[in-house]
């Protein structure tokens, strides 16, 4: 039986992948990049601000044209936008079924840890009242590579005590799945087998997120 389960947060707890995308989407726009689709998104999603901005300028290969105080001053617009997106979240935002998940997890003594790339999550999880669930946040600051490096799930699970093979990683983005997949846990995703891949298990909706699927899962 799995010992730990390692939560991402933006697309899996709660909607915010959406207002990551709607945030970047705009910046593009105002910068004249106009690339920004929902399919590029995809390669979007759990990857870090730095990595996510630089895969919208190699876009139209203006990379080069900002210094690295502009490049840095362009991250900084993009999560002021973001950051007055998320400003009103609360606990009616997160996903269904999320909440009894936690529940249930902690009834069974199982421990639960976020392993999201963003600089917001713990703001995040604080205003849809679930902090009190988690036993711990890997904080990305303190990794050296970003997903799908498997840093990130590696620090989650030690934080917790727990092997990494003994833990259980969801996500929504194929970067994630990457990175669960190279740390050694076993990845449930989030969202369609065309974007995550055929070779794992898969939910639609987090409303079939439930402890018996991942116990299925884990038993296959
Ligand atoms: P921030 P996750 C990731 O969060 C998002 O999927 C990705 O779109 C974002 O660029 C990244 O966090 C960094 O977020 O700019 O807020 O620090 O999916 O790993 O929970
Ligand atoms: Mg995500």
């Amino acid at each position: 039986m799995f010992q730990a389960v390692l939560f991402d947060l933006d697309g899996v707890i709660c909607d915010t992948a959406e207002y990551h995308y709607q945030a970047w989407k705009q910046l593009a726009e105002e910068i004249g990049i106009q690339g920004v689709t929902r399919k590029f998104n995809e390669q979007l999603k759990g990857v870090s601000r730095e990595e996510s901005l630089k895969r919208i300028l190699d876009l139209e290969g203006k990379r080069e044209f900002y210094s690295d105080e502009e490049f840095s001053s362009l991250m900084k617009r993009k999560n002021d936008g973001y950051v007055q997106m998320i400003e009103n979240v609360t606990k009616e935002d997160v996903y269904p079924g999320i909440e009894f998940l936690l529940t249930q997890l902690k009834k069974k003594g199982i421990k639960i840890a976020l392993a999201s790339a963003s600089k917001n999550a713990p703001f995040l999880l604080e205003k849809m009242q679930l902090r009190e669930y988690f036993d711990a946040i890997a904080n990305p600051n303190e990794v050296k590579s970003s997903k799908p490096a498997p840093d990130i799930f590696l620090l989650a699970a030690e934080m917790v005590g727990v092997e990494i093979v003994e833990s259980i990683g969801v996500e929504d983005a194929i970067a994630g799945i990457e990175a669960i997949k190279s740390a050694g846990a076993l990845p449930i995703g989030v969202g369609r087998k065309e974007d995550l891949g055929e070779d794992i298990s898969l939910v639609s909706s987090t409303s079939d997120l439930t402890i018996e699927f991942l116990e299925r899962a884990w038993a296959e």
